[in-house]
């Protein structure tokens, strides 16, 4: 869980190299990531899974374990096969239905919600959670007394006095970064940056201790002043600890800054917001070659002669890179993030479910495997989109309508017979109006699940893989998007226009994500989407559903992976022919 505090004092972050205009005020952030979430989803169900090596499986993958396995040497997406050779007394237990871990999810959002001020909090993924709280620093820093400040109160609701908690004003709750003694750290004005991480650290540590007790989990805790840094500094920890970087967060003179202190040991592959693509790009510009296997880190490049937003934009930059490449890159190397945490929202952006596939080649198997993730789909949309706090409506009603349905599916192409490399190829989509007879809850959902295949999913397949036969799958989602909230629901975002909700959700997604760079659209029909996906390895391929992300797919072009270029889906096969054709 991460949570965001802004400072009103619009002090300036990072002086050294952005422009002024890039900052536009001093937030102190926290995250709290919840340790070895699916292990821990089943600890609380059955305590006694606490002391022994727990691990979860998906497919033939440990997608995670708990603490005990990791000190016999498991570690997360490692083989089934290798965790029994490693820890033969491992307890195994599977994970594919996500079904508890959704809705512990939402367990722990809902409660993080309830605490902060103004509701700002953002998840990421299923266990990560960034909370703004800026306002409730802003009050408590605000009432302290610095003739007692060991005997603060921390008010969590403004208008009852008497609701919160005590803490010593005088330290930092947890661990801090540089680590130092604490009393060499103990701020004494109350409006500075240092006070309101360290009242920052105090809430940080009062919410991990309610959701350990009162909820079962153990967090691990990053606070500092974006939701870059937070996240970075809640690494330091784990699990269950919490690290606040502190200030300085500028370099004066001889001193430099905390913050390149701390990123710069970083390797430039593990910063978020940089893709593998963009890093492949800056070691082999920074190393020289090609290729390179090694791993450099962000001092590595921001020493690097000559470094600075213009040479970035000229290594990254290109036909078709996103504008400003270079000072975002720039930026972030010197832990500029200036997104805001996102007000939550009720109601996903899309629903989607998926499976992934070692051989899916016929029409009777798409069919069948079709309508599998379509009664999935059917029941999380009860699940996810029906308000039944109307004892008056039995069933409850539609809080959203989603009105497009999408069927997406990953073909997997012969293997490239002169390399032995097997082409990994992204997503292909294609979407329709979803049809409103599936709101209807007198129905059942294996019957509906059966007329949405019938009348609508195996056509868009056909559309999509007009050929009889040939092909072959390694993945297939069914998605609805385009929600659109009841009227009464909408009032409970402020009135907020729901399209721009999306565009405010993409924009705040692409200030935290570094692009590769993309193509134009796909000229030919427009209904086909094209995304992209990682470079899957033959054999991991452990993720069931796809629940990683609320926000809609942006259509974008294909990336070959062999040359990265993005390629619009009209011309993949040429350009396929190009890689294989003789040099
Ligand atoms: P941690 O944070 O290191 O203590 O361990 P976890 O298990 O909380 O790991 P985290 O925070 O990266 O991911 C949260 C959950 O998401 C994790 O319990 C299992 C699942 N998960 C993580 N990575 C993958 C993946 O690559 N594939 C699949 N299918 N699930 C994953
Ligand atoms: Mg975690």
């Amino acid at each position: 869980m991460a949570a965001l505090v802004r400072n009103d004092s619009r002090i300036i972050l990072h002086l050294v190299t952005p422009p002024r205009s890039h900052v536009k005020d001093l937030r102190t952030n926290f995250i709290q990531d919840y340790d070895c979430f699916y292990a821990s989803v089943f600890e609380v169900e059955q305590p006694a899974l606490k002391s022994l090596p727990l691990a979860v499986q998906q497919k033939q993958i440990v997608v995670t374990c708990n603490y005990e396995a990791r000190r016999r040497g498991l570690h997360k997406l490692q083989l089934i096969k290798d965790a029994k050779r490693i820890c033969p007394d491992v307890v195994i237990v599977m994970g594919e239905d996500l079904t508890k871990f959704r809705n512990a999810s939402k367990e722990l959002y809902l409660f993080a919600r309830s605490i902060v001020w103004g509701g700002r909090v953002e998840k990421l993924g299923f266990d990560e959670l960034f909370l703004d709280v800026t306002e409730m620093i802003d009050y408590n820093t605000g009432v302290l007394n610095p003739n007692d400040l060991s005997n603060s109160f921390f008010h969590l609701d403004p208008k009852d006095p008497t609701v919160g908690f005590p803490y010593n004003a005088t330290r930092f709750q947890g661990s801090t970064f540089p680590a130092t003694e604490p009393d060499l750290i103990a701020p004494t004005d109350p409006s500075s940056l240092e006070m309101r991480l360290l009242v920052a650290s105090h809430l940080q540590g009062h919410l991990r201790g309610m959701l350990e007790h009162q909820i079962g989990f153990t967090a691990t805790g990053g606070i500092s002043t974006s939701k870059l840094l937070a996240k970075l500094v809640g690494n330091v920890h784990k699990p269950n600890g919490q690290t606040t970087l502190l200030p300085p967060y500028t370099a004066t003179g001889e001193t430099p800054s905390n913050v390149s202190l701390f990123l710069d040991d970083h390797e430039i592959r593990k910063i978020p917001g940089i893709g593998s693509r963009i890093a492949q790009k800056l070691e082999s510009h920074i190393i020289g070659q090609e290729t390179v296997d090694e791993a450099i880190t962000v001092r590595d490049v921001r020493q690097f002669p000559g470094m600075g937003a213009p040479l970035l934009e000229k290594v990254l930059g290109g036909p078709g890179s996103p504008k400003g490449i270079g000072m975002r890159m720039w930026n972030i190397l010197h832990g500029v993030d200036n997104s805001e945490v996102l007000e939550g929202r009720d109601v996903p952006t899309q629903i989607s479910i998926e499976d992934s596939y070692g051989r899916l080649d016929t029409l009777d198997s798409v069919r069948r495997e079709l309508e599998i993730l379509t009664r999935s789909l059917i029941r999380r949309m009860r699940t996810d989109l029906l308000d039944t706090s109307d004892d008056t409506v039995p069933q409850g009603q539609w809080r959203a309508h989603p009105r497009t349905l999408r069927l997406s599916t990953r073909p997997r192409p012969p293997p490239d017979t002169d390399t032995g490399r097997t082409y990994s190829y992204n997503r292909i989509s294609r979407s329709t109006p979803l049809p409103p007879f599936i709101f209807n809850l007198d129905e059942n959902i294996d019957a509906l699940a059966e007329r949405l295949v019938r009348e609508s999913l195996i056509s868009m397949f056909r559309k999509l893989h007009p050929e009889k036969s040939g092909w072959n799958l390694s993945l297939l989602n069914v998605a609805v998007t385009n929600m659109v909230e009841r009227a009464g629901d909408q009032k409970k975002h402020s009135g907020r226009d729901i399209g721009k909700m999306f565009r405010q959700q993409e924009t705040v997604l692409r200030e935290w994500t570094v692009h590769e760079p993309e193509s134009s659209p796909p000229v030919e029909a427009p209904p086909i989407e094209v995304s992209r996906l990682p470079p899957e390895s033959p054999e991991i391929q452990p993720q069931l559903e796809d629940d990683w992300d609320d926000g809609d797919d942006e259509p974008v072009g294909m990336e070959c992976p062999i040359c990265g270029v993005s390629i619009p889906h009209f011309a993949q096969l040429a350009h396929q022919m190009y890689h294989s054709a003789p040099e």
